[in-house]
């Protein structure tokens, strides 16, 4: 009987590559495994998928590198060096660190979340690869950071009970790269604290708020409506996240804009810097 698992040695040997070469394509993501006992194991399907990926693809064009799936096996198997590896040959092949954010990190995570909820991964794992993923970025972060006069200052974060903190992160670090002074105040920040920060925050442009869960739509609600009350009216008020639909429901929430990305909203701001009104926003 064919063994359904195999060693590192014998994919290796397999693979007719040394050892290391193998390591490596592990720890760049390229080929899933995982370690049981001290020792890295790797499943046979998972070694034919390497092996038809690693051919060239038909026609002779070069095959667009899955980064975000290698990212994504890394994070599921809890290889910190391995994801941090995975980041590193991103950007050694080209990618820009909004790229890592948006087409790596984003949907790595997405993923997870979707086969946490079919069942097929125990929370465990989901939470152990957000640690990865906020340890990825607490490397990265710095890089976004741009010299000279800021645009402006933004304040991020989420209502009372939303515990969803990644994408605050993401999108904080995404802003300083476009040269705004971002305040992330992160998930679950009860109302008055919320609105007592941007009070205090001075040169204060746009609040924006970040809302995952649906059941935190209520909270997004009446943290929008004390920010009216408490900010000047200048300050622009956005809504986002995986909870907010569109524009009109940021409206109705009672926001006064909306976006579905991290690189709309980046754009929506630098179009109310340069004066101009964005398409469908209020000025
Ligand atoms: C990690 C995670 C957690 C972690 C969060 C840890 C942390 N500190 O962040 C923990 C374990 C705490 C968690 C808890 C829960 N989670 Co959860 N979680 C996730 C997961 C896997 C990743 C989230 C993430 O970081 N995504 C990556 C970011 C980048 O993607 P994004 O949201 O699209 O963000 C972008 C845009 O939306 C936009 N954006 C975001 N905010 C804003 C704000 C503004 C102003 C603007 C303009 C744009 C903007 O910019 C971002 C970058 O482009 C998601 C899966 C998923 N699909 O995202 C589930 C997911 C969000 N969780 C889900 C659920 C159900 C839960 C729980 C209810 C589970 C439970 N029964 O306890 C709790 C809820 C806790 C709470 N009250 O908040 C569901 C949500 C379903 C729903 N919409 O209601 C998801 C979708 C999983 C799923 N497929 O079912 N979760």
């Amino acid at each position: 009987m064919i063994a359904a698992t195999l060693t590192l040695n014998e994919a290796a040997e397999l693979l007719g590559v040394h050892y290391m070469t193998a390591y490596r394509y592990v720890r760049l993501g390229l080929l899933p495994a995982n370690k049981v006992g001290g020792t890295w194991q790797v499943a046979r399907a998972d070694l034919e998928t390497f092996r038809s990926d690693a051919a060239p693809a038909a026609g002779g064009g070069r095959r667009r590198a899955p980064w975000a799936t290698r990212l994504e096996s890394r994070l599921v198997a809890g290889d910190a060096r391995g994801a941090w590896g995975v980041v590193e040959a991103a950007l050694a092949a080209g990618a820009e660190l909004d790229e890592i954010y948006l087409d790596l990190i984003s949907p790595a995570m997405q993923s997870i979340g979707t086969r946490w909820a079919a069942g097929e991964l125990e929370v465990s794992i989901e939470h152990r690869a957000t640690g990865i993923a906020f340890r990825l970025i607490g490397r990265l972060g710095p890089r976004f950071a741009r010299r000279g006069r800021t645009r402006g200052v933004v304040l991020l974060g989420s209502p009372e009970g939303e515990r969803h903190s990644l994408p605050i992160a993401l999108l904080a670090d995404l802003l300083r790269g476009e040269g705004w002074e971002v305040s992330d105040i992160g998930g679950d920040m009860p109302l008055d604290s919320f609105v007592k920060a941007a009070q205090q925050m001075p040169d204060l442009v746009a609040v924006g708020v970040s809302v995952t869960s649906m059941s935190c739509l209520d909270a997004a609600t009446s943290l929008l409506a004390a920010l009216r009350d408490g900010l000047d009216a200048t300050v622009y008020l956005a809504v986002g996240g995986l909870a907010v639909h569109d524009f009109d429901h940021a409206r109705v929430l009672g926001a006064d804009g909306w976006a579905r990305s991290a690189r709309d909203f980046a754009e929506q701001l630098s179009q109310r810097g340069s004066g101009a009104t964005p398409a469908g926003l209020p000025a």
